[in-house]
């Protein structure tokens, strides 16, 4: 059974260690969000990337959702001594091998698809990794007081909390799928859009060129989780970039925003059941849609929530 998921960090990462829980023999293709990529130090940050080969391949700082277990920060803390770089983005020092790595792996003249996999051979994620694009595209951050922000250096520095009035993501036009990607959404027997940020997250990946036409004609049907539950983010400020786009915190919003196939990217909308009248809603207007514990607390509730979105759609194993 092939299964193609769409991911950002924290949320999308934990769905996928879930979804491998439930399908291990499963050939699961993880299509990672690097909009929050950057250039630090020298060396290039991946943090959706990074954050599911952690999380998949058991090293990652699970209270904190990104980063390893067991890090330190002394290269870190003697960095900021020398004022340079972002002290209010920590690369802690076990993490900075990664990021060595993968700038020695790009210097040597490898796309950023084969780094990735390269350095997933380490980890053992049990799916396959690809980066939404080869190309170097950055998420930044439009403010409404003017200025242009890097995209962590909004959520990390300013904690979301500086009104956006535009996301914009660099070098988009000129941006092609990575090796892989359209592929794998053509051809896998169900594409599942996490609860991952549906605007800087999987709204970035769907602006790469080819990929929402992809999703739009897949033969495969595509389940999408709420990322809200009551109205509100279950972690992290999704709601701060759906207000800077015009959308509802609900779930209802954000089936909407994606919207329905053929004109939408979605088939289907699993939403916790403290929202089940957004269900009842979208059925009325012919989509799929259920209601669930959405709350992934674990990696055994994350399996069921995976199969509560599976059995939308009809593809359970
Ligand atoms: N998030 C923070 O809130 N503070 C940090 O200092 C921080 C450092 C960091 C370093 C590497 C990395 O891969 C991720 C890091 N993150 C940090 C998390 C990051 O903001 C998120 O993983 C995503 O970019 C947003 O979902």
């Amino acid at each position: 059974m092939k299964i193609t998921v769409l991911s950002g960090g924290v949320g999308g990462a934990r769905f996928a260690r879930g979804l491998r829980a439930l399908v291990p023999t499963a050939g699961i293709t993880v299509i990672a969000n690097t909009g929050d990529d950057m250039w630090l130090h020298g060396v290039r940050v991946c943090p959706d990337l990074d954050t599911l080969m952690y999380t998949l391949g058991d090293a990652v700082h699970e209270e904190q959702g990104w980063g390893r277990r067991d890090e330190s920060r002394r290269t870190s803390d003697d960095l900021a001594a020398y004022g340079l770089g972002w002290e209010w983005f920590t690369l802690g020092d076990l993490d900075l091998a990664t990021h060595l790595a993968r700038t020695e792996l790009l210097r040597g003249g490898l796309p950023l698809s084969q780094v990735t996999a390269r350095l997933a051979e380490r980890w053992a994620p049990g799916v396959t990794l690809l980066p939404m694009t080869d190309d170097e595209v950055e998420t930044h951050v439009l403010t409404a007081d003017g200025r242009d922000l890097h995209f962590e250096e909004w959520w990390v520095r300013h904690r979301a909390a500086l009104p956006a009035a535009r996301f914009v993501q660099t070098n988009l036009a000129t941006a092609t799928p990575a090796p892989g990607v359209l592929a794998a959404i053509a051809d896998a027997d169900v594409v599942v859009v996490p609860p991952s940020n549906p605007v800087v997250s999987v709204g970035t990946i769907l602006a790469i060129p080819g990929i929402r036409d992809a999703l739009r004609t897949t033969a495969a049907p595509v389940v999408g989780i709420s990322p809200m539950i009551g109205g509100a983010p279950v972690r992290g400020m999704a709601d701060a970039c759906l207000t800077a786009i015009g959308v509802e915190t609900s779930a209802l919003a954000v089936a909407r925003h994606y919207g329905r196939r053929p004109d939408g990217v979605l088939d289907a909308w699993l939403v916790d059941d403290r929202d089940a009248d957004a269900a009842h809603a979208l059925e009325s207007e012919g989509w799929a849609a259920g209601s669930a514990n959405t709350l992934m607390t674990d990696v055994p509730t994350t399996a069921r929530i995976a199969a509560d979105a599976l059995a939308l759609v009809g593809a359970l194993p």
